[in-house]
C-alpha cells in the first residue's frame, strides 16, 4: 500500500496514544481477533442479536478491559448510514455476547470496539450482516451545523480535518435554553461515534475532560478530539444522557482544509439554503 506516487499517509496523528487517523471497523479480523455473528442473515424488527470474539488460539475471548466502563461498545448502523444504535451487549462465561436490536431491512454494518485484556490496545472489528425484507435506502442526510432530538437542539462547532486531529464542540440546549446539567453517561458527558461515508470507517474520536475531573462542565459544551483519515464527507453520532434519559443526534460534515483559527471559508455556506452551519465560531 505505499507503492502509491504522491499519496500521502499521515500515520503518526497528532493526537493520543491511538493517535493514527487509520479508520477502525473496516475489517473483520484483525492482529489475529475475529468477529463471528451467529447468524449473518437476520429478520426485522426487534430482536436478541448473538455473537463472540475470537481471538489469537480461535477460541472466545472472555477477558476483556473495560473502557468507558464497558467490556465491548457495539455500534450497528445500516449501511445507508441510517437506523444507528450503540448499545453494550452482555457477555456469558463462554464468551457469548447478546444484544437487543431492532432492525429495518437492508444492509448493515456491526461493529464492536474492545479491548482484550491480552491485546495491546484497542481494536474495532467490523462485519456485515443482511436483514431480510424490502429495502428502502434513505439519501444521506445534508450537511448541517444543528441537528435535533425531541426538544433538545445541539450545535456542532469546530472543523473536522483530514489527517490532523481537531476539536469538535457540541452545545446542547432545550427549548432554546443551554443545558448545564447533563449527566454523566459511561464516564463521560458525552459519546461521539465518526464514520466515513462510502465504507463506514470508524474513526477515534477521543472526548476531551471527564465528569469529576474538576475541570469539564456538564454543559452545555461537550468537546471531543477528532481526526478525519482523509478528506470526505462523515456522519457524527452524539449519545448525551439527560434527565434520566440517553439521546442521540446525528450529524453529517464534511472535512475542511481551512487551517483551524481561519475564517470558515465558502465551505461554512455551501448553499444548503436555511441550514446553520455552525462553523462561524471560532475559539
Ligand atoms: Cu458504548
Amino acid at each position: 500500500m505505499t507503492n502509491h506516487p504522491g499519496h500521502e499517509r499521515t500515520d503518526h496523528g497528532a493526537h493520543g496514544a491511538h493517535g493514527g487517523a487509520r479508520p477502525g471497523g473496516l475489517s473483520v479480523s484483525e492482529s489475529g481477533y475475529t468477529l463471528e455473528l451467529d447468524s449473518t442473515i437476520l429478520t426485522a424488527g426487534a430482536q436478541p442479536v448473538t455473537f463472540r470474539v475470537t481471538g489469537p488460539d480461535g477460541r472466545a475471548v472472555t477477558e476483556f478491559r473495560p473502557e468507558h466502563e464497558k467490556e465491548l461498545h457495539f455500534i450497528a448502523v445500516r449501511r445507508d448510514t441510517s437506523g444507528f444504535q450503540h448499545v453494550h451487549p452482555v457477555r456469558d462465561e463462554k464468551g457469548t455476547w447478546s444484544v437487543e436490536l431492532d432492525l429495518e431491512p437492508g444492509d448493515w454494518r456491526f461493529f464492536a470496539d474492545i479491548h482484550p485484556a491480552a491485546h495491546d490496545g484497542t481494536l474495532t472489528l467490523g462485519i456485515d450482516a443482511a436483514v431480510a425484507g424490502v429495502y428502502d435506502p434513505r439519501p444521506l442526510p445534508e450537511v448541517a451545523g444543528i441537528a435535533q432530538v425531541g426538544a433538545y437542539t445541539v450545535a456542532l462547532d469546530g472543523e473536522l480535518l483530514p489527517g490532523e486531529a481537531s476539536e469538535l464542540t457540541l452545545t446542547v440546549s432545550r427549548d432554546g435554553r443551554p443545558v448545564t446539567d447533563l449527566q454523566p453517561y459511561l464516564a463521560a458527558y458525552g459519546h461521539l461515534v465518526a464514520l466515513r461515508v462510502g465504507d463506514l470507517g470508524y474513526l477515534h474520536v477521543h472526548p476531551e475532560g471527564a465528569p469529576g475531573d474538576g475541570a469539564t462542565a456538564p454543559g452545555p459544551e461537550i468537546a471531543f478530539m477528532a481526526v478525519a483519515p482523509t478528506a470526505g464527507t462523515y456522519r457524527l453520532y452524539l449519545d448525551f444522557q439527560h434527565d434520566g434519559v440517553v439521546r442521540t443526534v446525528e450529524f453529517t460534515v464534511r472535512t475542511s482544509t481551512a487551517a483551524p483559527g481561519s475564517d470558515g471559508g465558502p465551505h461554512a455556506a455551501s448553499g444548503h439554503g436555511s441550514h446553520h452551519h455552525g462553523h462561524h465560531a471560532h475559539h
